[in-house]
């Protein structure tokens, strides 16, 4: 039985559009949804997906039908017809991709929105810094007084929580190769980020030195840290568990190694953990910088299964200041 092409056009493209439309749900590419943010992002991902699996299938299927239907006959030597372009054609390869490119923009420039990404206060410096010293550092990276000139920076509060604080704000501080939160609200210094599930948190976030970046993949948010700036970071964990943490700038020879992780608890056990911090930290007073491995301790540890020796480290201390 021969169906007529245009039948079989048809069902390639029913069974194409289902294909992609499955596939863009279910590619399995993404890591835990853990933030309210998340679902946001992944949409976007999905529908990109959705619409590359497609357009895979098209152009690979007709690359794929084309070798084998148009290919050489034995015996036939003469030379295929010359087709020199086909306007109809070019209008529509044209107009299809900008009709993706214009509803991804919109799409995406929605979902920044709904994350908060336009948030106006998030645009005004707020104001005089604290001077933010790290731990066993005889560095301080001193922030400018804003202006309040200065662009915005970073993921503010959405819409819906517009003009409300966040109910936790953590300063963070990145530096070659950690990096290190304070709770203002209480003075607990950490080497992970702990936060409630369910609770809205505001990260100030700044670096000592060079240009790192802040990125929690299960929260789908990354955030540039910068000398000499505040940036901001302002989201909801939504699913208790623990997450790796990792700088996403190249920030130098042990780039790779400035990697912590962001604890999310139930309500409840963060406020135990906070309990413990502020006990254990009156018991270490008055330094709490002994509480955190030196520098070299902390690459040593890290840089362990590298072969890089204790020597190796100490004639780079020799090189450079880190
Ligand atoms: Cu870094």
């Amino acid at each position: 039985m021969k169906l007529p092409t245009s039948i079989n056009t048809l069902i390639a493209g029913i069974l194409i559009t289902l294909i992609s439309l499955w596939y863009g749900q279910n590619h399995g590419w993404m890591p835990l949804a853990a933030s309210e943010e998340a679902p946001l992002v992944d949409g976007l991902f999905n529908t990109m997906m959705t619409i590359a699996t497609g357009l895979f299938l098209l152009i690979q299927g007709a690359i794929v039908i084309s070798i084998i239907r148009f290919r050489q006959k034995p015996g036939d030597n003469t030379d295929g017809p010359a087709i020199e372009g086909n306007i109809g054609l070019e209008i529509v390869w044209t107009a299809i991709p900008v009709v993706i490119v214009l509803v991804l923009s919109v799409y995406s420039f929605e979902v920044y929105n709904e994350m908060g990404g336009l948030d106006p206060a998030a645009s005004r410096d707020p104001g005089p810094q604290k001077t933010a010293v790290a731990p066993g550092s005889a560095m301080a990276a001193t922030l400018p007084e804003g202006d309040g000139e200065q662009l915005a920076l970073g993921v503010g509060a959405s819409p819906a929580t517009q003009g409300r604080n966040a109910e936790l704000a953590v300063d963070v501080l990145g530096l070659q190769y950690a990096w290190i939160f304070t709770y203002p609200d209480s003075g607990v210094v950490s080497g992970e980020l702990h936060v409630p599930a369910g609770r809205e948190v505001q990260l100030n976030i700044a670096a000592q030195d060079v240009i790192h970046a802040f990125w929690v993949p299960q929260f789908r948010l990354k955030q540039d840290a910068i000398p000499g700036r505040q940036t901001e970071l302002r989201f909801k964990p939504e699913v208790a568990g623990t997450y790796p943490l990792i700088c996403a700038e190249l920030c130098g020879a042990y780039h790779g190694a400035m990697r912590s992780q962001v604890v999310v608890h139930p309500p409840e056990e963060f406020e135990a953990w906070l309990q413990s911090q502020i006990a254990q930290q009156a018991e270490e007073t008055p330094t709490v910088a002994a509480a955190l491995p030196s520098e070299s301790d902390r690459l040593q540890a890290r840089t362990a299964d590298w072969n890089v020796t204790s020597d190796t480290l100490a004639s780079l201390h020799a090189h450079h200041s880190f």
